[in-house]
């Protein structure tokens, strides 16, 4: 789901820059979100646009969106503050901008690593389908991906699976081994407003279908020692997901945000050759987290 800025938007919100952010702890202050919604709301065509893309997100079948901000990051400079701003804005009529990471500012770079582990965050290998802080009782309920720079050699298509298609497509006896606590993945310390650590964790929770998360990452069935049945359905499901999946290049001021409820989110390999790439020339993307808040149903 693509959804453009239509012009007279763009060119108001160019003419009129949004005040600095504040924030209250980890989160984005109420008073930055009024504001942006004040002046926003006024700005013509903003309120369908917002919608649209709430829409997109929550609608049977949704859970995630491009949003087309490549023209206001052409005149405004993605290295502009007034461009993240304008992407907070659009990020916080979705839900709530925070960051759980207490070292790292709301937006957090990932860039490209060819000394990292290859299937990390900024590795420039297969990064699998997963969702985003897997480990945490309460994962982000949205994590968005600003595209700065793609891949100057071509590499790293976006991919996009819906969970719960995948999940109604296995056998009863896969979901039934999902449904136990018998996954593990990863390490969980110095974390903001994600609950606690859950290991182990069960993939499916026993929502209804369509409902709660599909707690999963394809990445633990090469780095997590799991048991025989439990790592088969695991497999499974992973190959479900490749079979729905959706993939696209995300271009510059391109702004993905994937509902972690609906969708999980994974990137193919980069092209090789990246270490004849100079750093300041390689793909980057920043990285902000949504929390809905208590009482919003907009999350299902
Ligand atoms: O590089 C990408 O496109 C995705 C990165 C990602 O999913 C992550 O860092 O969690
Ligand atoms: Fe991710």
């Amino acid at each position: 789901m693509f959804i453009d800025i239509p012009s007279e938007l763009e060119a108001t919100l160019i003419a009129f820059p949004l005040p600095t952010r504040k924030l209250d702890g980890a989160f984005l202050a109420t008073s930055t979100m009024e504001r942006y919604r004040t002046q926003l709301t006024a700005t013509p065509r903003f309120e369908e646009t917002a919608a649209t893309l709430r829409h997109a997100l929550t609608e049977d079948g949704g859970g995630y969106a491009v949003l087309r901000l490549g023209n206001l990051a052409k005149v405004l400079g993605t290295d502009d503050d007034r461009f993240l701003r304008l992407a907070t804005a659009f990020a916080a009529e979705v839900a709530v901008p925070f960051s759980p990471f207490p070292r790292w500012p709301l937006w957090k770079d990932i860039g490209v690593k060819v000394e990292k582990d290859p299937y990390k965050s900024s590795g420039i290998g297969y990064n699998a389908f997963h969702m985003d802080l897997v480990n945490a009782t309460l994962p982000p309920d949205y994590t968005t991906l600003l595209c700065v720079r793609p891949d100057p050699l071509g590499g790293g298509l976006s991919i996009l699976s819906d969970a719960h298609a995948a999940v109604a497509r296995l056998s009863e006896v896969s979901r039934a081994l999902l449904a136990e606590p018998a996954y593990h993945y990863g390490t969980f310390f110095d974390l903001f407003s994600v609950g606690e650590e859950y290991k182990p964790f069960p993939v499916l929770d026993g929502s209804d279908p369509g409902e709660g998360f599909v707690r999963f990452t394809a990445k633990m069935l090469e780095r997590s020692e799991l048991g025989q049945a439990h790592a088969d359905a695991a497999r499974e499901l992973a190959e479900e997901l490749v079979r729905g999946q959706v993939s696209f290049m995300l271009q510059p001021g391109d702004y993905l945000i994937v509902n972690q409820r609906r969708f999980l989110h994974g990137r193919e390999a980069l092209h090789s050759g990246q270490e004849t790439v100079p750093v300041s020339e390689r793909r980057l993307l920043l990285q902000l987290f949504l929390r809905v808040k208590v009482g919003d149903g907009s999350a299902a």
